[in-house]
């Protein structure tokens, strides 16, 4: 069994299978998981899901719908006859085989509310060792748009590596912490003419945008930050990363990845003028990246 940094109890049984951090799961009989639209009373989740190897999450719905049908060709996988890609579960889910992709929408509390429904449906169905990665944009800090980030770590805003949640009216502390060795593993993968990528801390917020509804610092103030963060090896920064460490570590999916490409360099600026073109191909770095890791530990060519 495996025990998280935190001293908690184990989180995964020998055969890689999650043990819950909750005991009220096992008590109270059927277990709707509403936003999937699915509940272990009136899903067979094992049958169903009891393959999956590989979480992939994005933000929106249309990267995860695009990347399912990439990846579909990427691992060759074929639908049992009759059956083709369709989200049922309302939150934008599909699966290909082993791998689950599904949208987190925006933001900490977004990805929350999505990864208790998602890490309990790898309960139900007794997925084993399940690899989560969450592929999606950023700015970027001292990298220019198109770069990739492959995370490390991820921050807060003042770059303390955990998420403070306020529960029951008090502060819950949770590390948020990703997989350095699955990082350098995608690292590794990378081919000569792909994208630059470097391996950082990654935030959970936008900080000092000047460009908001509402702004009470200036220019100066937002620049003399972004550049103090960056001799801190912060190179990016988004809006999910500390939630995702934080709820994955908790829970116990042994390894986490976070694989974003910028968008613009928040030193320059804080507008996003790049064309819709460019923009989605910058997008599609991450999926091939990812596509090549998930080949690999397939044991495909
Ligand atoms: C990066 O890009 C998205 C918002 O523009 C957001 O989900 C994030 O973290």
């Amino acid at each position: 069994e495996q025990a998280n940094e935190d001293g908690a109890s184990s989180t995964r049984h020998e055969d890689g299978t999650l043990r819950l951090r909750n005991p009220h799961i096992a008590e109270m009989g059927p277990d709707i998981l509403y936003h999937l639209g699915l509940g272990s009373g009136s899903h067979d989740l094992q049958d169903m899901f009891g393959d999956v190897r590989f979480v992939c999450m994005g933000g929106t719905s249309r990267r995860m719908e695009q990347f399912a049908y990439y990846i579909k060709d990427e691992i060759g996988y074929k639908f049992p006859p009759g059956t083709t890609l369709l989200d049922n579960s309302g939150c934008c889910m599909y699966k290909v085989g082993p791998v689950l992709c599904f949208s987190h929408g925006m933001g900490i509390p977004s990805v929350g509310i999505l990864l208790h429904e998602v890490i309990k449906l790898m309960y139900h169905a007794r997925c084993r060792d399940p690899v989560f990665f969450r592929l999606g944009t950023c700015g970027g800090i001292g990298i220019d748009g198109g770069n990739l980030v492959i995370s490390e770590s991820a921050v807060d805003g003042l770059l303390r590596p955990y998420l403070d949640q306020l529960v029951l009216g008090k502060i819950q502390r949770r590390p948020a912490i990703l997989d350095p060795e699955l990082a350098n593993d995608l690292m590794n993968l990378r081919r000569e003419d792909d994208p630059p990528s470097s391996g950082t801390l990654g935030q959970d917020h936008v900080p000092g945008r000047v460009d908001g509804a509402f702004c009470e610092y200036t220019e100066a103030d937002k620049l003399a930050f972004l550049q103090k963060i960056h001799g801190e090896n912060v190179v990016n920064m988004e809006m999910e990363s500390l939630g995702f460490a934080a709820f994955c570590y908790h829970a116990g999916p042994a390894q986490l990845l976070w694989c974003v490409v910028a968008m613009l360099d928040r030193l320059q600026g804080d507008q996003v003028q790049t064309s819709k073109e460019v923009m989605n191909k910058w997008q599609e770095y991450p999926q091939v990246l990812v596509a090549r890791y998930i080949r690999k530990a397939m044991g495909l060519p």
